[in-house]
């Protein structure tokens, strides 16, 4: 699978990152609950460095619950402060704040003890596209925060947003890469609707899919397209069961694989055939 990758724009975007960075105290990793490792960037730590960072896990409602544990403990080993939550429903905001308030507890004592004024914990997010970036900051805002200044050479008026009592977000996110390399990852990110259907090869999307189903969760995947196919069968007679029993047929009654890749990619990039988390921490070397 050939995914390609712009070093350039990488670049960029981790300077303007940085940049950003200087003006706050916390930084919220935003990942997805379902890929908490492969939807980090990774060069992240070494643009946010030392700064206080709560990882937030995202669109937890589509997680499987108990691998999201393992990751929030991960992350805590490594010093940060993990939430879980799904923005889109507005579920795990309060712990958000919590954690920012933890997070920088050390500074602000710090910022006391030196006879300085109580004021609010100012952060920004972080996080590679379509982890949920704008829709946890309109949540957080209670509204949609309006886009300013897109035209090139306008410069970009940023504002802080209020959240809570202790809390000032900054309202333009830091957008930074996947890592795009390894195939496994793009694999990952592409069932997880991270990157563009264009630049990658949806059969082995959908294949990597169906193995991931096969092997974790055999009996749901059976039941959910009413098939039943061995575990050891070919990946094309699983095609074959599931673009039958759907009626993805062409002419002269032979199964439309397209259709099929389509349906199997866009069912589990939904969460219609059960709520998984793809990076298994166990299988991992992390
Ligand atoms: N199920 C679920 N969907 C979510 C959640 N958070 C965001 N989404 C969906 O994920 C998609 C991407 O969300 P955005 O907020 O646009 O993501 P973003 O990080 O701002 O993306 P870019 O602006 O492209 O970098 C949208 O369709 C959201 O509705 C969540 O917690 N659960
Ligand atoms: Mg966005």
């Amino acid at each position: 699978m050939v995914i390609q990758w712009y070093p350039g724009h990488m670049a960029k975007a981790k300077r303007e990152v940085a940049e950003q960075l200087k003006k706050v105290d916390v930084v919220f990793e935003l990942v997805d609950a379902r890929i908490p490792y492969s939807s980090r960037n990774p060069m992240i730590d070494d643009v946010i460095q030392q700064k206080p960072r709560v990882v937030i896990l995202n669109k937890k409602d589509m997680a499987n619950l108990k691998e999201l544990e393992k990751w929030e403990s991960y992350f805590k080993e490594k010093g940060y402060y993990p939430v879980a939550i799904d923005a889109k429903h507005g579920k795990g905001l309060k712990l958000v704040e919590q954690a920012a308030i933890k997070a920088t507890q050390e500074k602000f004592e710090r910022e006391k003890k030196k006879g300085l004024k109580p004021r609010a914990i100012r952060a920004m997010i972080v996080g590679i596209p379509n982890v949920g970036k704008s829709t946890l900051i309109n949540k957080l805002a209670h509204k949609s925060i309006a886009k300013t200044g897109n035209t090139p050479g306008v410069t970009k008026q940023q504002q802080w947003i209020k959240v809570g009592n202790s809390l000032q977000l900054l309202d333009t996110p830091g957008i930074l890469w996947p890592k795009f390399e390894d195939q496994l990852v793009g694999k990952k990110l592409s069932i997880t609707g991270a990157i563009k259907d264009s630049i990658v090869h949806l059969d082995e999307v959908a294949i990597y899919g169906l193995e991931f189903l096969k092997t974790h969760h055999y009996e749901g995947l059976k039941n959910h397209y009413k098939i039943d196919v061995p575990i050891e069968a070919e990946n094309i007679e699983w095609f074959d069961a599931i673009g039958r029993r759907r009626g993805l047929l062409r002419s002269g009654n032979e199964v439309d694989y397209e259709a099929v890749i389509e349906l199997i990619i866009h069912e589990i990039r939904n969460a219609k055939i059960g709520t998984y988390t793809f990076d298994v921490i166990k299988e991992m070397e992390v």
